[in-house]
C-alpha cells in the first residue's frame, strides 16, 4: 500500500529562514532514507537535510534560494511496495567511484570478493588507511580502505553487507582496479540488517540532520546530540575531510560527527580545532602535521576560569584589535608548526665599525641612519638565495618556492606587534633598506600601515637588539617557514687560537618549521648568516 509522506525540515537548532544553497532532488527521483535532499546554510552552519523515508519523489516544494525553517515541507514522497526504491544491496552505488561488480551473493549467503572499483586512470595506488579487520561486520557503503594517488584520495566502500572473512591488503599495499580487498561472508546469518524499505517513519519523528546521525539506516532513529565516537568505532568521513584532518594533525576519532550516517563533515573538524585552540574543548590535537616522530598528542585543558578579584584589586582592559588578531595567529602557529629554534653567535665587530663609520660620513649629508636591521635583511636574502627551502611555504603536500625576496620585520607598537614587509630586498641597497624599514616602523607605530604593507613576506626578522636580551625563541610567522630573532650585541671574549680577543657578538635565534627544514639545514643557514655578518664582503660574492 503506497502513501504520500511529507519530508520536512527537522529541528535545526535556533535557526530560521535558512537559505537552501543546494538541492539534490527532483520530481520522479527515487530516494532512500538518509539520502541528502538539500543543503541549508545559516551564517553559522551548513547542513544537509536527509530524507527520512524511502520512495519516489512526487513533489519538490523548495528551490535554490528558498528560505526554510523547522517544519517546512521540502518534498512529498510516495512510499510503499510499488514506489520503494530497490533495496540497497541491489543498488548500493559507491560514493567515490562505481563499485567493481561483486559476485552477486547467493540468496542464502556465500563469500563475496570486494574489489577495487574503477578508479580512473590510476594504478598501483597505495592504501593509506585501512578500516577493517577479519571478523568485522560490514555494511554496504562502509569504508574499507582509503587509497591515495598523487592526484586524489578516495575511500573504497563495501558493496556488500556481511562478516569479513579475509583482508587481502595492508597499509602501504599498492592496488589497482579489480584487486580483491576483502572477502565477505554474506547471507542470512552473516548479513547486517538491511535498510528497511518499508515502514517509513512519520515525519514528526525525523532525526535532526545536524546532530542525529543514525547508526543504522532505519527510518526512525531518535535524535541525539552526536558525541565523539566511542573508542574503537569506525570513523566515517570523506577523503577530503580525512586529508584535512591529517593536515591539521587531528585524530578523527575524537571529533563529534554531525553529518548523515555519523559522517564527520568539514565543519565538525573546524569546530573541533577552534574549540581545542580556544580552550573550550579539552581534546587531543596531534602534534602538527605529523612532523614530530612518534605522532604524540597534546592534551589541552580548558582555559582556567579564575575570579581574580577574589584575591585583590584588578582592572579589566580589553585587548587591542592588533593583539586579538596577532594572538590568534601566534596561537595557531605555535600549536600547528613543529618548530625548532637554533642559536648561533655572529661576530659583528667589523660590520658595526663600518656601520658607525658610514653613519658618521652620512651625518653631514642628512641621509637615512644605517641600522643593523638593514644589514641583517641583506644577509638574510643572501641566505634565502643559498638555501631556497627557507624561501618557501607549505601548500598541502607541495612546497611553494618563491623567486622573490620580501622580508618582514616585527615592529613593536603601542597597540601590539605588527609585521611590515620590505619588498624586493635583493634589489635594494642597505641605505634604501634602512630608509624603508624606518619609514614602515614609524607608520606601524602611528597605526598607519595598510594591509599591503604587511603582506607578501617570505621570511621575518624579529629584532630585540635595541632592547636587550641574550637569546629567545621566535614563533614562525606562517605560512613562512622560518624566522630569525636577534638580541642585543655584546662584547665577548673569543679565543682566536692563541688568545682571547674582545669581539662584538650578536646572538642569533633562528626558528624553523621542521616539516620543511631539518636541523642540519637550519644550522647551515645560521652559520652562513653569521659568516656574512662577520665579513660583509661575502654578500657581494
Ligand atoms: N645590538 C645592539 N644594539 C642594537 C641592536 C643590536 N642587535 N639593534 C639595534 N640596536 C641599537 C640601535 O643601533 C639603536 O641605537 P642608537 O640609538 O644608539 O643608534 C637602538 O638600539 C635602537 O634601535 P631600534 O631597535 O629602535 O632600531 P632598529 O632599526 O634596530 O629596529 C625595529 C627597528 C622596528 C625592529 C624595532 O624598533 C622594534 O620594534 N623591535 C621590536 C621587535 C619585536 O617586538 N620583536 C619581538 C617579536 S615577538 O614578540
Amino acid at each position: 500500500m503506497s502513501q504520500i509522506i511529507e519530508v520536512k525540515v527537522p529541528d535545526i537548532g535556533d535557526f530560521s529562514d535558512v537559505p537552501v544553497i543546494d538541492l539534490f532532488v527532483k520530481v520522479g527521483d527515487s530516494i532512500k532514507v538518509d539520502d541528502a535532499i538539500a543543503t541549508l546554510e545559516s551564517d553559522k552552519a551548513t547542513m544537509d537535510v536527509p530524507s527520512t523515508v524511502e520512495g519516489v519523489i512526487k513533489e519538490v516544494l523548495v528551490q535554490l534560494g528558498s528560505k526554510v525553517s523547522e517544519g517546512a515541507v521540502l518534498i512529498k514522497v510516495e512510499t510503499g511496495a510499488a514506489a520503494a526504491a530497490p533495496a540497497p544491496q541491489a543498488a548500493a552505488p559507491a560514493p567515490v567511484a562505481a563499485a567493481a561488480p561483486a559476485a552477486a551473493p547467493a540468496a542464502g549467503g556465500g563469500v563475496v570478493d570486494v574489489k577495487v572499483p574503477d578508479i580512473g586512470d590510476f594504478s598501483d595506488v597505495p592504501v593509506i588507511d585501512l578500516f577493517v579487520k577479519v571478523g568485522d561486520n560490514i555494511k554496504v557503503d562502509d569504508a574499507i580502505a582509503t587509497l591515495e594517488s598523487d592526484k586524489a584520495t578516495m575511500d573504497v566502500p563495501s558493496t556488500v553487507s556481511g562478516v569479513i572473512k579475509e583482508v587481502l591488503v595492508q597499509l602501504g599495499s599498492k592496488v589497482s582496479e579489480g584487486v580483491v580487498l576483502i572477502k565477505v561472508e554474506t547471507g542470512a546469518a552473516a548479513v547486517a540488517p538491511a535498510p528497511q524499505a518499508a515502514a517509513p517513519a512519520p515525519v514528526a519523528a525525523a532525526p535532526a540532520p545536524v546532530s542525529a546521525p543514525a547508526a543504522a539506516p532505519t527510518a526512525a532513529a531518535p535524535a541525539a546530540l552526536a558525541p565523539a565516537l566511542p573508542l574503537g568505532s569506525k570513523v566515517h568521513a570523506s577523503p577530503s575531510v580525512r586529508a584535512y584532518a591529517r593536515e591539521l594533525g587531528v585524530d578523527l576519532t575524537k571529533v563529534p560527527a554531525t553529518g548523515p550516517k555519523n559522517r564527520i563533515v568539514k565543519e565538525d573538524l573546524t569546530k573541533y580545532v577552534k574549540g581545542v585552540m580556544s580552550g573550550a574543548i579539552s581534546g587531543p590535537v596531534a602534534a602538527a602535521g605529523g612532523g614530530i616522530s612518534g605522532g604524540g598528542t597534546l592534551d589541552l585543558l580548558p582555559w582556567p576560569k579564575v575570579d581574580f578579584a577574589k584575591f585583590g584589586e584588578v582592572e579589566v582592559k580589553p585587548l587591542s584589535r592588533i593583539k586579538k588578531i596577532s594572538g590568534q595567529n601566534l596561537s595557531r602557529n605555535w600549536v600547528m608548526i613543529p618548530a625548532v629554534t637554533y642559536h648561533e653567535d655572529a661576530d659583528i665587530t667589523d660590520i658595526e665599525a663600518f656601520r658607525v663609520l658610514l653613519n658618521k660620513e652620512n651625518e653631514k649629508g642628512g641621509g637615512a641612519k644605517l641600522t643593523m636591521l638593514a644589514f641583517l635583511m641583506k644577509a638574510c636574502v643572501k641566505g634565502l638565495q643559498k638555501f631556497p627551502e627557507f624561501n618557501s611555504s607549505l601548500d598541502g603536500d607541495n612546497l611553494v618556492l618563491k623567486k622573490y625576496f620580501n622580508i618582514g620585520f616585527a615592529a613593536d607598537t603601542p597597540n601590539g606587534l605588527v609585521v611590515p614587509v620590505v619588498k624586493n630586498v635583493d634589489k635594494k641597497s642597505v641605505f634604501e633598506l634602512a630608509q624603508e624599514s624606518g619609514d614602515l616602523a614609524k607608520q606601524a607605530r602611528d597605526g598607519k600601515l595598510k594591509p599591503a604593507d604587511m603582506s607578501g613576506a617570505c621570511f621575518t626578522i624579529s629584532s630585540l637588539g635595541g632592547i636587550g636580551g641574550t637569546y629567545f625563541a621566535p614563533i614562525v610567522n606562517a605560512p613562512e617557514v622560518a624566522i630569525l630573532g636577534v638580541n642585543k650585541s655584546a662584547m665577548k671574549p673569543v679565543w682566536d687560537g692563541k688568545q682571547f680577543v674582545p669581539r662584538l657578538t650578536l646572538p642569533l635565534s633562528l626558528t624553523a618549521d621542521h616539516r620543511v627544514i631539518d636541523g642540519a639545514l637550519a644550522t647551515r643557514f645560521n652559520v652562513y648568516i653569521a659568516q656574512l655578518l662577520a665579513d660583509f664582503r661575502r654578500v657581494a660574492l
